[in-house]
């Protein structure tokens, strides 16, 4: 079990967290995403580490920054 704590840039409401929860829940192995969207936090839960890439690439199309990395 991997638990990594991405921080995503550019989330308002709700309604962006649903997106970027979306995003990166579609992702293959994700078994968990929570997000916070006042500090932009995102917490995923994954069976095997996931590819920094792939999560990139999930948040970009959501709309949404990955920081840092
Ligand atoms: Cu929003």
């Amino acid at each position: 079990m991997n638990e990594i704590v991405y921080t995503v840039t550019g989330m308002s409401c709700g309604h962006c967290a649903d997106a970027v929860t979306g995003a990166i829940g579609g992702l293959t192995g994700v078994e968990h995403v929570s997000v916070e969207v006042d500090s932009g936090q995102v917490t995923v839960r994954s069976a095997d580490p996931l590819p920094i890439e792939s999560v990139r690439a999930a948040v970009d199309d959501a709309g949404y920054r990955l920081a840092g990395a």
